[in-house]
């Protein structure tokens, strides 16, 4: 309940909550290194240089402090004053509720020359804090193991998540150093991250695989309302919108208020200086906040004191005085910038003109589409429709070629089971922008076989079929068409993937025959199970399958399509984690050849198939 979950996500969060604190001490501050280690067992070590957790007793409960932080919940940094307490935003109840979840704990406090050390098992104290040695450092050290009773899914510590995560909370406190340390393996592995740039920097590592439209970065910071407020952007030459905000340097994939001022001030801002300008002539209409974000990449990252998260996830922003501090911190830096940049303003109302005639035509061409089929409007010819007409029960199989679409239509179970078969590679949407995308007959195919529209028309609520499982040869061209459609269902019908919908097929690779009986494999590994098995001797017949052309109908529906049998893969997304997917998206689907070499060599054991 506390940390979120007992999974490998709640496990990673445990080291954030610590990490956290030591980010206080920083944004205070009093420190500005922060060294995680993961240690041989499996436990976790986080130092800092600040001037550690007080010791002194405190008076409520007649004990040190530093055991407050780590027995009483919610504890953490309503102590001693003066600190700037910004964290604990969704999870930050902080240092007692890592303590309470591991097997055990110990904190070490280098202060005034001295050391202090205290360890709890299980979140219960075992001996009074103690001095036990001398030192000429500062700061604090906590070492945990996580309770293995409690975190039964995992207990190893996955080290590219935390680089993943302690890189972004480097990016959000400029200037701080953090270093993490993997001391499982023979040979340790190390990233120590330090951004003078502070999200300048982020911005231009997310737009790294990307063509930036120009160099300079608009950046602002200010404080306004008792809110603090960080931001900066870039825009590069896709169509595609990425801004990502963060509270206390936790992101907010619902955003919230500061995502409402920063995005009112952009419109308003850009729209003023292109009348200014006269680029917006009078009978012109006002560019949309759509057209300036395309293309856009941007952090805005808010400090709050009190930080109310509001929505399903508790993932969106409340705190109202964040939306006006955000708008006039980045109306005032914005427009000054534009004054200044009079090059860069133009490219970026050039772009944004593009955009909103785009999106008229793009209009147009969605009148054709927008009818849905359940009011009138034709299906596909090619869609092979299932008679059931509950959604819930329904399922449309998205065939990549002819001729497996057709032993899919022979196989299928007719109530509940559609086929549509997609004829070659469908367009990649990375590259092209909505207007060119709806007039595209494959993309056009499955939009009205869906039922839901797309974009602003988008409406869940008429989806015709409950899985949309893309089924295609387990071969690199395969893969390729499932990553062009999986990108265009991430990029324009995002909730479909959200709310679990989306599924690949797994087809089989092998077919092994022995006596007469077939058996199926859907890995090598299985493969030589199987082998195992049934032994190795005697005659065997090993069938490799390059495509689903190769299996007929019984045995396409045998091993791919039967409810009772088949291996369905969940397509999902960690909102959290967004920026990264956005990156998976471009790397694989962009233009630049090397990166996405490097990227494909880097997760070889996930992209093996991929040919792009
Ligand atoms: F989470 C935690 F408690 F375990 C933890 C806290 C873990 C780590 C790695 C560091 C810290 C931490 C806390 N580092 N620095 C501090 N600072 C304070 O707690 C502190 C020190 C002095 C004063 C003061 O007003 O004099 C106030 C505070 C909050």
């Amino acid at each position: 309940m506390y940390i979120g979950s007992t999974s490998a996500k709640g496990l990673h969060h445990l080291v954030y909550e610590i990490v956290d604190n030591a980010i206080d001490e920083a944004l205070a501050g009093f420190c500005d290194t922060i060294q995680v280690f993961i240690n041989k067992n499996n436990s976790v070590t986080v130092i800092d240089n600040g001037r550690g957790i007080p010791i002194g007793i405190n008076k409520k409960a007649g004990k040190p402090a530093v055991e407050v932080v780590f027995t009483i919940l919610h504890a953490g940094g309503k102590f001693g004053g003066g600190g700037y307490k910004v964290s604990g935003g969704l999870h930050g109840v902080g240092a007692s509720v890592v303590n309470a979840l591991s097997e055990w704990l110990e904190v070490k406090i280098h202060i005034d020359g001295k050391v202090y050390f205290q360890r709890y098992e299980r979140g219960k104290v075992m001996h009074e804090l103690k001095e036990i040695g001398t030192t000429d450092k500062v700061g604090t050290e906590v070492t945990f193991l996580p309770d293995n009773s409690i975190f039964k899914e995992t207990m190893d510590f996955e080290y590219d998540v935390l680089r993943q995560r302690l890189r972004e909370m480097a990016f959000l406190t400029k200037g701080i150093k953090i270093e993490l340390t993997d001391l499982r393996p023979e040979e340790e592995r190390t990233d120590k991250f330090c951004y003078e740039g502070g999200i300048k920097e982020y911005i231009q590592y997310l737009n790294r695989h990307k063509d930036p439209l120009y160099e300079e970065i608009p950046y602002c910071e200010g404080t306004k309302n008792g809110v603090y407020v960080e931001v900066a952007l870039q825009h590069n030459s896709t169509y595609v919108e990425g801004c990502y905000s963060f509270v206390n340097n936790i992101t907010t994939p619902e955003g919230g208020t500061h995502l409402v001022g920063f995005r009112n001030a952009l419109t308003k801002t850009f729209n003023t200086y292109a009348r200014d300008q006269k680029i917006l002539k009078e009978n012109d209409l006002n560019l949309t906040g759509e057209d300036i974000r395309e293309g856009l990449m941007a952090i805005i990252s808010v400090k709050i004191t009190d930080p109310q998260f509001e929505g399903q996830t508790k993932q969106k922003l409340g705190n109202s005085e964040a939306r006006g501090a955000v708008d006039s911190i980045v109306s005032e830096n914005l427009t000054y910038f534009l004054e200044q940049n009079p090059q860069v303003a133009k490219i970026i109302c050039e772009k944004a003109i593009l955009a909103q005639r785009a999106r008229d035509a793009a209009r147009k061409a969605r009148d054709l589409t927008r009818k849905s089929p359940l009011e009138g409007m034709s299906l596909p010819g090619k869609l092979a429709d299932c008679s059931d007409k509950n959604p819930e029960h329904c399922e449309i199989y998205i065939v990549e070629g002819e001729s497996a679409g057709g032993s899919a239509k022979t196989a299928r179970s007719r109530a509940t089971q559609a086929i549509l078969p997609l004829r070659g590679k469908i367009l990649n949407v990375e590259k092209a922008r909505l207007d060119k995308i709806l007039v595209n007959k494959e993309i056009r195919a499955m939009i009205t076989a869906f039922g839901t529209g797309i974009a602003d028309d988008f409406d869940i609520e008429k989806l015709r079929y409950h899985k949309i499982i893309i089924m295609t040869d387990a071969d690199v061209d395969g893969s390729h068409i499932s990553t062009l459609l999986l990108t265009f269902l991430y990029r324009f019908m995002p909730d479909l993937i959200r709310k679990g919908y989306v599924y690949l097929a797994h087809p089989p690779l092998y077919k092994v025959d022995k006596n007469k009986k077939e058996h199926y494999a859907y890995t090598d590994e299985e493969l030589q199970m199987i082998l195992e098995e049934i032994g190795r001797d005697g005659n065997i017949g090993i069938q490799r399958y390059k495509g689903l052309g190769e299996m007929d109908a019984t045995q396409l529906w045998d091993t791919t399509m039967d409810p009772e049998q088949r291996i369905l893969l969940k397509v999902n997304m960690d909102e959290e984690e967004s920026s990264e997917i956005d990156l998976i998206f471009t790397t694989l689907m962009g233009d630049k050849v090397e990166p996405r070499r490097e990227f494909i060599e880097a997760n070889a054991k996930y992209a093996k198939n991929l040919d792009i």
